[in-house]
């Protein structure tokens, strides 16, 4: 009960808050608090540098129109307590925040309304800065960037250079110069790709030899063109039902020459250095599957004019091949296609309609295109034609009839299936289909469905070889080692991993630092002629196509820009005419690198001193690989974004670039805020803030709506802006409740209404140091008592380990509780300072205002940000007495306390001295007397 005459002038309200808010931001604004000095360069000072150092970072947002809601700063206060904690501890802490900025919803309303994207994006970027200014977050502003900045993506297409003027070494598995590559050729100690001699090749074959290796590579390979856009999408940007996620138009599968970077060619390190990560485990499984290693036979079948090699993970059923399946697509099946019409023997299911098998080729491809692969890979139904050729299975001699069939990727393994109906569902389902002979051969039921267990092999022995009666994996060893004896095969690591498509048709991204001569040639630029920039356009549209016209080819938007895709240019053999490229990267260049840059953001002779990256991000001893020290984000980015990353990073260490071999050392997912949405009777969602409850039902504009629950955002319209939790309560409370709601780690959902009990905390907390009446610090000079001292201490010891591990709504949980009873312990008399002094520290890495306020009022000059850490005396942290269960035949029937050195005739003692004790066995027979120590009593009595 407030009592109505009371002066609460200098209560903690909002106002204060503010108030107080808006002083400190000045202050470290001011004093350039949050600048971290690096070894050399711009950002060195003349002081030495701690030798501990911190390096957190955030996955930077893209910036987007709307804004910021209460989910994005749950990682960005997470990481921010975190640092400031970690300051406190004296370590040299590298903190700030840039902007993902390249992307297509800039380009798109671009698109529409003529508005720059630059102009869009600076906007908003303006927009989440003030946004997020306001939230207390000790950034470095100094390091902050946005991708789109000029003197950023300068270095994005510096590196691109780099990675193209590299090659992968198989023998010593990295990346290296592609000039000593030339050397090796030039020597004879190497032969190009398909064994030729390099010096007996002409200069234009030589180049093409070269390029052949290079870890960037222009190739003609299979892309999802979507003319509705005018664009080139990844696979994600694909519905499973092969439309455009944007805009719902059709996406044809097509072949296009395009930018590749070679990604597969570290596959086996990405897979294996993830054992020295400190990341969730659930993230490294799923780069693990995304890499896909597995371990399987190339098997070679002899067709007319072509071997036919499939890629089997199964070579112990080879027996059982019935008939092969290559992908329709692929070149192969052009060139096993027979151009003689269907023998009017062939059965009708094979032949799609058409008179002969260069026909139905055709007719099949067109009906296919538009098939994403997911579709093509799950659809049950399946179809194929018969090429009208045969192969032979080589370790039987049987003729077996070759399909093209979708449900055969050209991507993966060599595009080529050898078909074992009888123990692969896919081939079983298409057997069924096309009425082609299932054999068993391991001695399993094929009745229903395909035998994918283990059991001994059955129908499997020929003169050379017989697998009858082995398992499953002695089978796969001996058919592997036949097949290399014999010549017909040999064991194969195959992955799932592809190269990374690195081309956009698009405006808003980094142009690629590439010209192409008068004969069509690719060549990189030199360094000294990037940065290319974007030039300015009027029209930011992609020429796009009828939405179903799979014809057509995709005109990226800076290939209307005529001006600036023709220069001359001095390459080094005088000037001459050049086309640039007119793609652009994807989205996900800057993202790849940008953690080096912060390291460094204002070199602007290199993208990274090594000097600092050493520091910052180096290994700390031989084992280490490394990187980030922490670094916080969605678990949506587990694959694409951070396996990119990690290629990138490593291609920059075999070159010498970078000292750590991993961008980022340890990982952490933050759960996601989730709050409940409603939607009306037509499933349409209603704006959550405008929704009532009447009798624990809800109504939007007097129509009763539908409670849901659900990720927080603009699609479900449930999203709360931070800016108005920091209008009413002050960021701090928006702080500590955030961080209170539940550990970090998983979602949480939020509630308005709750928010207010973080600020109740702050207010008890400020009301234990200033008078609420008069403003003045009400401490007193006391010392403290024994009890008081134990508090303090366990809160220190709790609240450290728990900083330290992120669990950081149980540091405030541990913080209420000391609040609570140093609230209770001291109502009628003023508190010691000496309690409240460490406390003040404590809580400053969560409520960072509301500390320096505390700290200045109780007589300190400066900033808290710097101060010392509390340490807790372990002697305070063991109990002098405990208290123990004594149990009577089994229950428990009295506690006793005991001091907790007491040896075990003592314990006992006091166990039958206890009055509720003594009473029950009074008149019995004490038979058994146990003391478990530290733990319990157990009396057995008749
Ligand atoms: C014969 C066989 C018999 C197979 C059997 C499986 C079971 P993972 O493990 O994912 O690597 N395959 C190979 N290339 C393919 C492609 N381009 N498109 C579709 N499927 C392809 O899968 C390897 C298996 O997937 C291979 O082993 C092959 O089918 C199929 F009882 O060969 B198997």
């Amino acid at each position: 009960m407030t009592n109505p005459s009371e002066n609460t002038t200098h209560r903690y309200n909002a106002d204060l808050a503010r108030e107080i808010e808006g002083k400190w931001n000045g202050y470290w604004r001011e004093h350039g608090t949050f600048h971290t000095p690096n070894p050399v360069g711009d950002l060195a000072t003349d002081a030495p540098l701690p030798k501990d150092k911190l390096f957190v970072q955030d996955m930077f947002p893209y910036p987007s129109g709307v804004g910021l809601h209460v989910g994005h700063p749950l990682s960005y206060i997470a990481t921010d307590v975190y640092a400031r904690y970690n300051r406190m501890l004296g370590k040299n802490v590298l903190h700030t925040m840039g902007y993902d900025a390249f992307g297509l919803p800039a380009e798109q309303f671009a698109i529409q309304t003529g508005t720059h994207p630059r102009t869009t994006t600076m906007k908003n970027i303006d927009n989440m800065r003030h946004q997020l200014s306001s939230l207390g977050l000790g950034h470095d502003e100094r390091r902050s960037f946005a991708t789109t900045d000029e003197d950023f993506y300068r270095w994005t297409q510096w590196i691109f250079l780099q990675i193209y003027n590299s090659w992968f070494d198989e023998d010593q598995q990295r990346a290296r110069p592609i000039s000593e590559l030339i050397s090796e050729l030039e020597s004879g100690a190497r032969t190009t790709k398909d064994g030729k001699d390099y010096s007996s090749l002409s200069t234009a074959e030589q180049a093409a030899a070269i390029d052949e290796f290079r870890l960037v590579y222009l190739s003609n390979s299979m892309v999802n063109w979507c003319p509705g856009l005018g664009t080139v999408l990844a696979n994600e940007e694909v519905t499973a039902d092969g439309r455009s996620e944007r805009g719902n138009f059709p996406v044809f599968r097509k072949k296009l020459s395009q930018w590749m970077m070679r990604i597969t060619a570290y596959a086996d390190r990405l897979n294996d250095d993830l054992d020295n990560l400190e990341w969730p485990d659930k993230v490294k499984t799923m780069q693990r599957n995304w890499i896909g290693r597995s371990r399987g036979a190339e098997v070679v079948f002899k067709a007319t004019d072509v071997d036919v090699t499939v890629f089997t993970t199964r070579a112990d059923t080879l027996f059982g091949a019935t008939f092969m399946a290559v992908a329709p697509e692929s070149e192969l099946a052009d060139a096993l296609v027979s151009d003689q019409p269907y023998d009017s023997e062939v059965d009708q299911r094979w032949t799609y309609g058409s008179a002969s098998p260069t026909e139905a080729l055709a007719q099949y491809r067109r009906d296919i295109a538009a098939k994403s692969d997911v579709e093509r890979q799950e659809n049950k139904d399946k179809t194929g034609v018969f090429l009208g050729a045969y192969a032979t299975n080589p370790v039987n001699g049987d003729q077996v009839p070759v399909f093209a069939a979708d449900y055969v990727l050209a991507g993966y393994g060599t595009g080529a299936v050898m078909a074992v109906p009888a123990h692969d569902e896919r081939d079983y389902e298409f057997a069924q289909a096309f009425g082609i002979t299932i054999t068993p051969v391991l001695d399993g039921d094929v009745s229903e469905e395909a035998f994918t267990g283990d059991a001994p092999h059955i129908n499997s022995a020929s003169e050379d070889v017989d697998l009858n009666g082995m398992g499953k994996q002695e089978a796969i060893d001996a058919m592997i080692a036949w097949l290399q004896s014999s010549g017909n095969g040999a064991e194969k690591i195959q992955y799932k991993l592809r190269d990374w498509l690195f081309a956009r048709q698009r405006y808003w991204g980094e142009p690629f630092p590439i010209v192409y001569d008068e004969d069509g040639h690719a060549h990189a630029l030199p360094e000294d002629m990037l940065p290319v920039q974007l030039p300015e356009v009027d029209d930011y549209k992609p020429v796009s196509f009828d939405p179903d016209d799979a014809d057509s080819e995709p005109q990226p938007p800076l290939a209307k820009v005529s001006e600036w895709i023709n220069v001359e240019l001095d390459l080094g053999d005088g000037l001459k005419k050049y086309r640039r490229d007119a793609n652009v990267m994807p989205q996900w260049a800057g993202s790849s690198w940008y953690q080096l840059r912060y390291v460094d953001p204002t070199n602007d002779e290199k993208f990274v001193d090594l000097e600092n990256e050493a520091y910052w991000t180096g290994p700390r001893d031989e084992n280490d690989c490394g990187g980030v020290d922490l670094y916080v984000g969605g678990v949506e980015h587990a694959v694409l974004h951070l396996l990119y990353a990690r290629f990138w990073h490593k291609v920059l260490f075999d070159l010498g670039h970078v000292t750590s071999s991993e961008p980022y050392r340890r990982l952490y997912n933050q759960g996601y805020i989730q709050a409940y949405a409603y939607t009306d009777a037509r499933g349409m969602y209603v704006p959550a803030e405008d929704v009532e409850e009447i009798d624990g039902e809800f109504f939007y504009q007097g129509e009763k709506v539908n409670q849901e629950y659900g990720k927080m955002g603009k699609s479900l319209k449930n999203a709360v802006a931070p800016d108005d939790v920091v209008a009413e309560f002050g960021a701090d409370t928006l702080r500590v409740y955030e961080m209170a709601m539940g550990p970090l780690d998983t979602s949480r959902p939020w509630a308005t209404k709750d928010v207010v009990g973080s600020h109740r905390f702050l207010q008890r907390l400020w009301r234990l140091a200033v008078d609420e009446s008069t403003g003045e610090v009400n401490l007193s000079d006391a010392a403290r008592d024994d009890d008081t001292l134990k508090q303090l201490h366990r809160t220190i010891a709790g609240v450290r380990e728990d900083y330290a591990e992120l669990r950081l709504n149980t540091v405030v949980a541990k913080l209420i509780e000391y609040v609570n009873y140093l609230t209770k312990t001291f109502a009628d008399s003023a508190t010691p300072r000496a309690a409240v002094e460490p406390l003040v520290i404590m809580v400053a890495p969560l409520a960072p205002h509301l500390g320096e306020e505390l700290w200045s009022r109780l007589g300190h000059e400066g900033t808290i940000t710097f101060v010392d850490f509390p340490e807790f005396d372990e002697s305070y942290l063991v109990d002098d007495e405990v208290e123990l269960p004594v149990q009577i035949n089994g229950k428990v029937k009295a506690r006793i306390m005991v001091p907790a050195e007491a040896e075990q005739d003592a314990v006992l003692e006091a166990a039958l001295a206890d009055a509720k004790v003594a009473s029950l066995i009074e008149g019995k027979n004490v038979v058994k007397k146990i003391y478990v120590p530290g733990r319990m009593v157990n009396l057995v009595v008749k």
